[in-house]
């Protein structure tokens, strides 16, 4: 009896407790779920590749000796020669401009390799650079690893020298390249497949036409297969994906939107495939395949003298990160070795004066120094509010319930502040939310829209006339579920002498 009275007090006393604490638990968000994901969803791998937004290409081979952009496949392997190769040069130059990786050509459409592979005398063991001893993916991915970059390679499926190019022996013999390349270099973090395929070539002295059916030659779903045995954490790119997706042209320029999601259903998805939706993305989709947008710091893709004065400037640069990155794809500047191997004095000029723009727009958020408060907050909890949206950390977001989906945020900055450019990031691992979205400042006391966009995705940079402004808002104006935003930066891009 005294026992079960002792109980009573016992239960009343905790559930009593329990009245007392659980509002609090749920205002800080130990209660409120996360949304459910939407739609197509990111890999690990792609999320990861997300992150680097910025990388280069290499392209280095026969052709930059002979002035060249596509090797006719005859080349003699002498007639590659760098007088000064210098992979730490080339490295370096690429992590001064903000570059996360590299991608080599180990093999463009010459077929020449640049590293001395056991299946075909082409390469560099037959050439006079160092003694034939030299091994340009050895080097450069080693570089690599000791500048912190990632390390990526091209190997074209198209080869112009083989002999037996167009037979079931040379898909072998592409394997075995891809197999050598997997094995022998650390870590690869994309795979690169280029459509170009098939035309006349050397092909072992046989000078002729050669077409082959790209949408079954290669066997692709099985060639795949090799890089994610070997290589499980690398991205595979080409036109088609299947995680990293051609954005359709080679100006850099991703559409506007340029959703993260493809329809992979539809026909002829494959290298060298249909074009169809690539610029752009397709919504909804059925596969999440982001965009990777790649272009030439010169008008060519391998070096020639004469293009020494048609170097991109920074001004040119920029125009094509912010429609790029700024657009939720990942920019691959191509910026290749001259013929002393090393990445030319012209090019680096413009690569250092772009990266000195972006780091003073980029250096100071203006939004960190503001109050933001939002029309909904999911389950009024803490753990979802606004303030994630300024925290400079990406697995942080703010979200609202379910059925809130065109909320607004607002950025209060205390004094007015001046800005041009406004960064804006969804929360990946939940997919691509957000359709439409609108930006107002406030003046004369009312607020007035300055930008509008749709897609958002890993990235959206709007650019605007420079605006001086006490608050900002954001409205998501169209989402089919509630948004997940991580960032809502705010910058302002100094009004340089940019040419
Ligand atoms: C294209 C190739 O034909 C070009 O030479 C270059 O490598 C570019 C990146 O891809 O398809």
């Amino acid at each position: 009896m005294r026992n079960s009275a002792f109980y009573h007090v016992g239960v009343t006393a905790v559930l009593a407790l329990v009245h007392l604490l659980l509002p609090n638990f749920i205002a800080r968000g130990a209660i409120a779920q996360a949304p459910a994901p939407f739609g197509p969803l990111p890999s690990e791998r792609q999320l990861k590749w997300h992150e680097m937004e910025f990388y280069g290409f290499l392209h280095f081979t026969v052709n930059t000796f002979t002035d060249k952009e596509w090797g006719y496949g005859e080349e003699d392997e002498k007639v590659f020669n760098p007088t000064d190769f210098d992979a730490d040069q080339i490295v370096q130059t690429a992590k001064d401009a903000g570059m996360k990786g590299l991608i080599l050509t180990a093999k463009h459409h010459d077929g020449f390799c640049l590293w001395p592979s056991k299946f075909t005398e082409h390469c560099v063991k037959n050439s006079p650079w160092r003694e034939g001893k030299g091994d340009v993916v050895k080097e450069i991915s080693q570089a690599c690893q000791r500048h912190g970059l990632e390390f990526g390679v091209y190997l074209s499926p198209w080869d112009r020298n083989r002999k037996d190019y167009g037979t079931p022996a040379y898909v072998e013999y592409y394997r075995n390249q891809l197999r050598e390349l997997l094995s022998n270099y650390g870590d690869i973090f994309i795979v690169w497949f280029d459509g170009a395929n098939g035309g006349d070539g050397y092909y072992g002295g046989a000078r002729q036409m050669r077409r082959i059916d790209n949408s079954t030659f290669y066997d692709w779903p099985n060639t795949w297969k090799i890089v994610r045995q070997m290589m499980p954490q690398a991205v595979i790119f080409s036109d088609a994906g299947p995680d990293v997706r051609w954005v359709g042209n080679e100006r850099g320029i991703a559409g506007d939107p340029c959703w993260a999601t493809l329809d992979m259903t539809a026909p002829r998805r494959f290298p060298g495939g249909s074009s169809r939706g690539l610029n752009s993305g397709q919504r909804p989709g059925n596969a999440w395949v982001p965009a990777e947008c790649d272009v030439s710091i010169r008008p060519g893709w391998f070096y020639h003298a004469s293009e020494n004065g048609r170097v991109k400037t920074a001004a040119q640069l920029l125009d094509i990160y912010y429609q790029s990155v700024g657009r939720g794809a990942c920019l691959n500047l191509n910026i290749p070795p001259d013929r002393r191997g090393r990445i030319n004095e012209h090019d680096v000029a413009s690569l250092k004066e772009f990266r000195k723009i972006r780091d003073s727009t980029f250096s100071n958020n203006l939004a960190k120094r503001a109050k933001a408060t939002a029309s909904n907050v999911r389950g009024n909890a803490t753990r979802f509010g606004p303030q994630n949206l300024i925290d400079n950390d990406p697995n942080t977001y703010w979200a609202t319930d379910d059925s809130v989906t065109a909320p607004e945020v607002v950025l209060e900055f205390g004094q007015p502040v001046t800005f041009n450019v406004i960064s804006l990031r969804e929360y990946l691992p939940l997919g691509q939310r957000i359709e439409a979205f609108a930006l107002d400042q406030w003046t004369d006391g009312q607020w007035r829209e300055f930008a509008h966009g749709t897609s958002i995705g890993n990235h959206r940079l709007i650019r605007t006339d420079s605006i001086t402004s006490q608050k900002v808002r954001l409205r998501i104006s169209n989402a089919p579920v509630c948004p997940a935003l991580c960032e809502f930066g705010v910058y302002a891009e100094p009004t340089l002498n940019l040419k």
